[in-house]
């Protein structure tokens, strides 16, 4: 479908610094030009909202246009990174694409770029590093901070900006965020439209350190600014040496914005709220009708009177366009959940002689080779540069490799998240180890929300593996969790669970050349279980599948993790002592989970014995004996049996830790029950 010609005013979305004053008339009216774009737009799809043709929250940026066009324009299209906000259609508009192209992520139709996935403002452009918001206020900055680095990591000499709300900024997130840019010397300028309201709440009811917001530079060994609501010339005066700073100094700063919401927070805010007249004074401070007349007076009425109708009948030309295209098809939905498996990667064949390793040492092996032979691979956690992480599963690769390939990171797993997401975005592949799976919680916005939708909603790939050191150990409540429930209730996360050194190995190198987020459960427990061979093994790729590593005909049973080795005793002790042969399977990878290689088996021996160290109520293994069962015609011989932890927080003595998660004893006692 063709999409209308733009006005030839809108030909550039550029403004250099030295514009304003080489060429004043030509870039006053290119940012005249832009912003009155985005108002009508803006306007227009408040109008279509209200007319039933565009559905969801609409939130205008009527009001914002004088300071995020400016920014739009003096930004480099071609290498720096952004993420603007639901207040951002100029910038949007500006930094890529066809209006229609935005009408259509608006219409939710067949052409809309998130292929209908999103709504609102939600698309961005990841490839050309506009990452796409997510509604989580705040969750956006981490991701700038990774994508920038990544640029500059591959030599360009990137800026990032990261939008959020005077809201926002109360989000830890925000926080976590300035403070790892500081840390990282990242160039990433922080903007805070501070429109003085979050949704209802004015800001004098969320700071209680008043409301001069950019002074929280500082605090965070930064620069800080604050720019008036105004003539949006200069605020681009005001900005372009920001941006030029930061570019230099690759220092990060803080912008306050003293913006306006002209509107209600969206469509349906009727702005009760507001105190008597303060809506007029907003209007009355509305920065485009003050720039409109000023340009009038000094270039002439017609001039601006003809742009106006210019680019008015060029959005109703391209509402007319959008408007007509199909609704979206929901083929194809589900194979668009993860990226395509990219072709394996040509490993060197090493180690060719097997070695003798603990699984520890075997992940060290696996993220040691996949630093050497992938440059763009990273690893990050806390305290895993020299100290070797918690578990001393990265040792010596600090040494070996160095800053910034391994990086030590503050206690901020959200922002580090974030930060791994947009350098996995922008083509790097990061391995962030969490210190304890538990602390993973702390990140499970960045992990469920934005690394795990990626692709699905933006067609984006997040090459992203996050090594999470899991299970009961005898450290309590919240170090021992087992997440893999909590974590795949969430669609668009790979999983595996090795339970040997050679299958760790494999799956760090699985995992790592994935192009989608992998979560790689490693149970404490198994890290120093005795030393095994581990080699390279040009079959790594079958770690994805489930693997049999016991034969039987009696019953089978589905385990992984720690858990394989409980159920290899156990099943010794019924062989020998009644006779009864159980198939044992290790899962090894739980998503995309894959029971065809299972399924034969259960219709062989007619019983199902589900083992895992998880909890029972909402565990793994209800998903297990549901999608075993529910296709089968034949009815089991004995009902499914369920081997978990008991439906309780992770308790710390010995004796209650013992009671809690399935011992060998235990499962004995329950598959003889079972049996009998
Ligand atoms: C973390 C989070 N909590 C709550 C919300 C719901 N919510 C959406 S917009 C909004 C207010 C945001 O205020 P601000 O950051 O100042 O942005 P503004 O809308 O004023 O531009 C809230 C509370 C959200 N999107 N994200
Ligand atoms: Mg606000």
């Amino acid at each position: 479908m063709a999409f209308p010609k733009a006005p030839a005013i809108l030909a550039s979305r550029d403004l250099r610094g030295p514009d304003l004053e080489k060429n004043p008339t030509d870039s006053s009216l290119r940012i005249y030009a832009w912003m009155q774009l985005a108002r009508v737009a803006d306007n227009r799809i408040l109008d279509l909202f209200r007319q039933g043709a565009i559905r969801g929250t609409v939130t205008g940026g009527q009001g914002n246009e004088w300071m995020v066009v400016p920014l739009a324009l003096l930004l480099d299209k071609a290498q720096d990174v952004v993420c603007f906000t639901h207040r951002g259609l100029g910038g949007h508009l500006i930094w890529s694409g066809h209006l229609c192209e935005h009408l259509n992520q608006y219409f939710a139709n067949a052409m809309s770029p998130t292929r209908a996935r999103e709504g609102n403002i939600h698309h961005g452009d990841p490839a050309n590093r506009s990452l796409p918001m997510i509604s989580h206020l705040g969750a956006m900055c981490g991701p700038v901070l990774g994508a920038t680095d990544s640029q500059r990591r591959l030599g360009r000499r990137a800026v990032g900006v990261s939008f959020f709300g005077d809201g926002s900024s109360s989000t830890g997130d925000v926080h976590e965020s300035m403070n790892l840019a500081s840390l990282l010397s990242l160039p990433v300028v922080f903007v805070i439209e501070n429109n003085r309201y979050a949704y209802s709440t004015p800001v004098d009811e969320q700071f209680a350190a008043g409301t001069e917001l950019w002074r929280r530079a500082k605090g965070y060994g930064m620069e800080g600014l604050a720019i008036e609501c105004g003539d949006p010339r200069d605020a681009a005066r005001a900005l372009g040496p920001v941006i030029e700073r930061v570019r230099e100094t690759c220092r990060p700063m803080l912008v306050e914005a003293r913006t306006l919401r002209l509107r209600g927070h969206a469509a349906y805010d009727t702005c009760d709220y507001l105190r008597p007249g303060e809506a007029d004074g907003f209007a009355a401070a509305d920065p485009l009708p003050h720039y409109r007349a000023l340009l009038a007076r000094q270039l002439g009425p017609g001039l601006v009177d003809a742009i106006d109708a210019e680019l008015g009948a060029f959005v109703e030309e391209c509402i007319k366009v959008a408007i007509a295209v199909p609704r979206p098809d929901p083929a194809g939905m589900e194979a668009d959940l993860f990226a395509p498996a990219p072709p394996p990667f040509p490993w060197r064949p090493e180690p060719a002689a097997p070695e003798s390793l603990t699984m520890a040492q075997a992940l060290n092996r696996a993220i040691r080779k996949v630093l050497a032979e992938r440059p763009e691979s990273i690893v990050l956690g806390q305290d895993i540069a020299t100290y070797g992480g918690a578990f001393k599963v990265t040792e010596h690769l600090f040494s070996e490799f160095g800053r910034p390939r391994v990086l030590n990171t503050p206690l901020a797993e959200s922002a580090c998240t974030g930060y791994a997401i947009g350098l996995a975005v922008n083509g790097h592949r990061p391995i962030e180890e969490f210190q304890f799976a538990d602390f993973a919680t702390e990140a499970a916005t960045q992990i469920t929300l934005n690394a795990a939708t990626m692709h699905f909603r933006s067609g984006a790939a997040c090459p992203l593996v996050l090594r999470l050191p899991s299970g009961a150990v005898g450290l309590g409540s919240f170090h021992s969790q087992e997440l893999e429930s909590f974590f795949l209730a969430m669609p668009g996360l790979k999983a595996l669970y090795p339970s040997n050194p050679q299958d760790a190995f494999n799956a760090l190198l699985a995992a790592s050349e994935d192009n989608n987020p992998v979560l790689l459960f490693e149970h404490k427990g198994l890290y120093r279980r005795g030393k095994h061979p581990v080699a390279w093994d040009p079959g790594y790729r079958e770690v994805w599948r489930p693997k049999r590593v016991r034969a039987g005909d009696f019953a089978t049973l589905v385990t992984y993790g720690e858990a394989v080795h409980l159920a290899a005793e156990a099943c010794e002790y019924l062989a020998a002592e009644y006779g009864s042969d159980i198939e044992v399977f290790d899962l090894r990878c739980l998503s995309p989970l894959d029971l065809s290689d299972i399924l034969p088996s259960v219709a062989r021996t007619g019983r199902l014995i589900v083992l895992h160290e998880g909890r029972r109520t909402h565990g793994f293994g209800a998903e297990i004996v549901a999608r075993i069962t529910e296709g089968r015609r034949e009815p089991l011989r004995a009902p499914p049996l369920r081997i978990a932890a008991l439906d309780l927080p992770v308790p710390f003595a010995p004796e209650l830790e013992a009671a809690f998660r399935p011992s060998r004893d235990r499962v004995i006692e329950l598959i003889t029950g079972w049996m009998s």
